[in-house]
């Protein structure tokens, strides 16, 4: 028997985002976002579902506390919903919407653990989407803004800020794929986004380093490590420029001002709408980087693709691992082969595991357990994997496990379940998993024997 250990300060956490489990979607004077929208009229949600009450954790918070600590976590990440402070993206704030967040701040703090929490995490006011949303330039200050207010108002109490959560995710997906909010698929739009995007994120550093020149601030990346599908060559030259255009495309220019080489025919600046001074306005020097990993890509050469990376992942992960309830390939390598390669690529950076877990369906027995031993085996392999990687130099701070409670699932509703805690819909009742149980033990003691 062997023992898996983490460094002396390891901080144990749990992650969650405000439109997954807030509920409240029109309470106290909040404003829309683009996810009220969607779920309201798209018609695109499993189920019909919709975050209007989620976990309720608007009015449920002091519960969630209360699970963190029984869990022994010392972090949480949670995010803040940007119409809940500002209904239209600008202008005035809404007293009430940073209340909520200072009840929760001070709650978290006088259980010991540190709030984490994210400026955005998917949920633009709807106002400034009329005006263009993320492909809009206006869209980066008036995020800088927001950040301004936010860390004015809860600086003196939270040290670490994550800027934007996945933004590789949140404009593929609602610019280009167009299954997540606002719901557009154009390749011209979703460019714009990029750009609009890494303007808004060194735009929104920078406002928080004005605002707390003591305040940690990095951003929460969708890593997964690419390899190629064949052995060709061509798959593998696909597969770096993938990781290049997913995994760097909002690193490189936060660190070095530049875009990575992504594409056959070099950066699309024009159709990205970039001007001549924007690389130098695109730096953001993080204190450290947020890493969400879920699974690695498998890599395929695409010579037909509309953007021109002519790369595309062969399925969802690899094949030779099993699977999720979602279908999601379980493959533990992915979170070191990423950790040490921004270890080495990035000069020993500060990492922090914002986000890592799995979807199981396992619901109550008849005794009220939930005997989710699948979820106890996936995160015992990452962290294996995670402490492997600190062992070889990477430079690891913390592990929040996705996700704090079961919750809004994006267009997959409510019907894929990440939770360490379970909770029945729409009663918002919650329990601790087996893995929630596991989790608060491994936490205690810093580790776990293999
Ligand atoms: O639920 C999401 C989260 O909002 C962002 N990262 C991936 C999770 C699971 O899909």
């Amino acid at each position: 028997m062997g023992r898996v250990r983490f460094p002396q300060g390891f901080r144990w956490g749990a992650a969650t985002a405000a439109y997954q489990i807030e509920g409240a979607w029109a309470e106290d004077g909040k404003g829309e976002s683009i996810w009220d929208r969607f779920c309201h009229r798209s018609g695109r949600i499993a189920g019909g579902d919709s975050g209007d009450v989620a976990c309720d954790s608007y009015h449920r918070f002091p519960e969630d506390v209360a699970l963190l600590r029984e869990m022994n976590c010392t972090s949480y990440r949670f995010s803040i919903s940007w119409p809940r402070i500002q209904p239209t993206g600008h202008g005035p704030t809404l007293a009430a919407g940073l209340d909520y967040y200072r009840r929760l701040v001070d709650a978290l703090l006088e259980a010991g653990i540190e709030p984490f929490p994210t400026l955005y995490h998917w949920d633009l006011p709807q106002a400034l989407q009329d005006r263009g949303g993320w492909p809009e330039r206006d869209t980066a200050g008036r995020f800088a803004d927001y950040a301004d207010v936010v860390v004015r108002a809860l600086g003196d109490r939270v040290k670490d800020w994550i800027l934007l959560n996945e933004p590789s995710i949140f404009t593929t997906m609602g610019y280009w794929v167009g299954i997540h909010a606002p719901g557009i698929a154009d390749p011209d739009a979703f460019l714009r986004a990029t750009h609009v995007v890494n303007l808004a994120q060194a735009a929104g550093f920078a406002a928080v380093r004005a605002a707390r020149s003591d305040a940690r601030i990095g951003s929460a990346m969708a890593f997964s490590p690419c390899e190629p599908a064949g052995d060709d060559e061509a798959d593998a030259a696909a597969a770096e420029r993938f990781h290049r255009f997913t995994n760097a495309w909002y690193l490189e220019p936060a660190l070095h001002g530049r875009y990575p080489e992504a594409f056959v025919d070099g950066v699309p600046f024009d159709r990205m709408g970039v001007r001549p001074d924007d690389l130098e306005a695109l730096r953001a020097p993080f204190d450290f980087i947020g890493v969400n990993l879920y699974m690695r890509a498998c890599i395929r050469h695409v010579p037909d693709d509309a953007l021109g990376v002519q790369a595309r992942p062969a399925g969802i992960g690899g094949s030779d691992g099993p699977r999720t309830d979602f279908g999601w390939e379980i493959w533990p390598r992915a979170l070191s082969d990423m950790v040490l390669r921004l270890t080495r690529d990035y000069d020993r950076p500060v990492l922090e595991i914002t986000e890592n877990g799995c979807s199981y369906g396992d619901g109550p027995g008849t005794d009220g357990r939930i005997r989710d031993a699948r979820r106890i085996d996936f995160h015992r392999g990452q962290l294996e994997q995670l402490a492997g990687a600190i062992e070889a130099g990477a430079d690891v701070r913390s592990y929040h496990a996705w996700t704090l409670l079961d919750n809004f699932e994006w267009s997959e509703g409510f019907r894929q379940r990440f939770g360490l805690a379970h909770v029945t819909f729409p009663a918002a009742d919650r329990t601790l998993k087996d893995s929630g149980h596991w989790y608060g033990e491994v936490a205690a003691a810093n580790g776990f024997d293999t």
